[in-house]
């Protein structure tokens, strides 16, 4: 199953990373309590176990604070990460070039080589929000995840829309390897009447 696989086991560790006020720890409450809390920078991190389905490991979320300051230590949690998630305030348009930075510095890690990504195009209730195809080119995503399972998933930490699916997401990556998930989508989609190309589009905004 690759580098990732033997990280699969009845837990897998999340980390769950992205710039300070992305909703990080506003979608990571939604997702356990349904609930809307009010954020304080969060400051070291938060840690909260999501049960999935029974086939399913349960995954332990790390949510790391993602101040400046903060993030020199985000390294420290890559061991074992099983998972990366990576949160992006869609609608912030000025900092998406620090985000751009941030997400390739980390994917560029070696004890990250080849852990799925799943892209988290958060705040999609704000008018005016970038859409995941968007970002997609707006954050090179294409080149940089060469060679790693990956996808963006519209969602909104506030409303709670897109949560689970970027989560299963991210289980589902986890789970398969990178070839058969390249194989799996592509039967899906045709058999859904899109070609190859529109799969690449629309789903991984190409590979
Ligand atoms: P972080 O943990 O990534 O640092 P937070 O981010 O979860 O603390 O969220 C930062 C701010 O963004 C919070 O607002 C929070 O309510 C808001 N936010 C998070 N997700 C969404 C979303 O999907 N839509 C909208 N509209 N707002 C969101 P405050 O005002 O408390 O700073
Ligand atoms: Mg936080």
């Amino acid at each position: 199953m690759g580098t990732y696989g033997s990280k699969l086991r009845k837990h897998a560790q999340v980390l769950m990373l992205g710039l300070d006020g992305s909703g990080k720890t506003t979608l990571l409450y939604k997702l356990m309590y349904n609930e809307s809390v009010v954020t304080v920078p969060t400051v070291g991190f938060n840690v909260e176990t999501l049960e999935t389905d029974r086939s399913s490991p349960s995954l332990t979320v790390w949510d790391v604070g993602g101040q400046r300051k903060m993030r020199p230590h985000w390294r420290h949690h890559f061991t074992d990460t099983a998972g990366l998630v990576f949160v992006v305030d869609s609608w912030d348009q000025k900092r998406l070039d620090e985000t751009r930075k941030e997400l390739h510095r980390v994917l560029r890690y070696g004890s990250l080589r080849g852990v799925p990504l799943v892209v988290l195009a958060n705040k999609q209730d704000i008018p005016g929000a970038l859409s995941a195809e968007e970002l997609c080119l707006k954050l090179d995503l294409r080149p940089v995840c060469e060679g790693r399972a990956w996808f963006i998933q519209p969602c909104s930490a506030t409303t709670g829309v897109g949560l689970e699916e970027g989560f299963r997401r991210i289980v589902y990556l986890m789970k398969t390897p990178l070839k058969q998930t390249q194989e799996d989508i592509k039967v899906k989609m045709k058999s859904k009447g899109f070609s190859i190309t529109a799969v690449k589009k629309i789903f991984l905004c190409g590979r």
